[in-house]
């Protein structure tokens, strides 16, 4: 049986972050007078941090200066960490570390693959750094989801084949960009959003011993 490569999305996933880039963004968007709602906010999960001040921006009907451009992205992103800088352990998804502790004691290999470039320090925050073989995030990669990139990264990070990968993730991109990378996608969230995942799951709670054996046996 050949070795498994699990690789994790960081927000929605492991973590609820989405709250936080919310507020981050909404205390912005009123500040040069953009509407931001929820429902926006979720057009930008999965979304890299450049595509998604460009995405309010295009709501907002506004263009400015690369130079404000750049000034904005930085003021939200000391916003959001002033969020992330108080996160502990009791904001990890409900069963995450029992999955990962099941894939660790079966000795398949774990990574991350996520669009954010704050994703090391919010593995910190909630003590599962140490989970991980491999970490790659917004940092590492130039092509964002649905692009395969950070996926295919994360699997040759661990020296697994991308067919013998399993992604697990929460939005529509990085479905698409697990398919595209010929893994198995297993979407965590509503059946209707995610309909393109080869499983859907709600949360981590709905994941047995038996269906993690299932996919390491494949
Ligand atoms: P940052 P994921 C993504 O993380 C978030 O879903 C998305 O909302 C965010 O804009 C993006 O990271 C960039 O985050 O501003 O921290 O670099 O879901 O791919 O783990
Ligand atoms: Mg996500």
């Amino acid at each position: 049986m050949k070795r498994k490569g699990f690789i994790f999305d960081l927000d929605g996933v492991i973590v609820d972050t989405a709250k936080y880039h919310f507020l981050a963004w909404k205390k912005l968007a009123k500040k040069i007078d953009i509407d931001f709602t929820e429902t926006q906010n979720e057009q930008l999960k999965g979304v890299s941090r450049v595509k998604s001040l460009e995405k309010i921006l295009a709501w907002g009907n506004k263009s400015i200066s690369d130079t404000q451009f750049a000034a904005l992205m930085g003021e939200k992103n000391d916003e959001y960490l002033s969020y992330i800088n108080k996160m502990d352990t009791t904001e990890i998804l409900p069963d995450v570390p029992r999955v990962l502790d099941y894939i660790t004691e079966e000795k398949q290999g774990i990574s991350l693959g996520s669009a954010s470039k704050n994703a090391r320090m919010i593995l910190d925050k909630v003590k599962l750094i140490e989970k991980f073989e491999a970490i790659v995030d917004g940092n590492d990669v130039s092509k964002a989801k649905p692009d395969p990139e950070v996926f295919l990264i994360a699997a040759d990070q661990i020296r697994v084949k991308p067919e013998d990968c399993i992604v697990f993730e929460d939005s529509v991109a990085g479905i698409q960009a697990a398919n595209t990378a010929n893994m198995i996608s297993i979407g965590i969230g509503e059946k209707e959003v995610l309909h393109e995942a080869d499983y859907i799951f709600k949360d981590f709670t709905a994941l047995t011993p038996e269906f993690l054996q299932e996919l390491i046996n494949r």
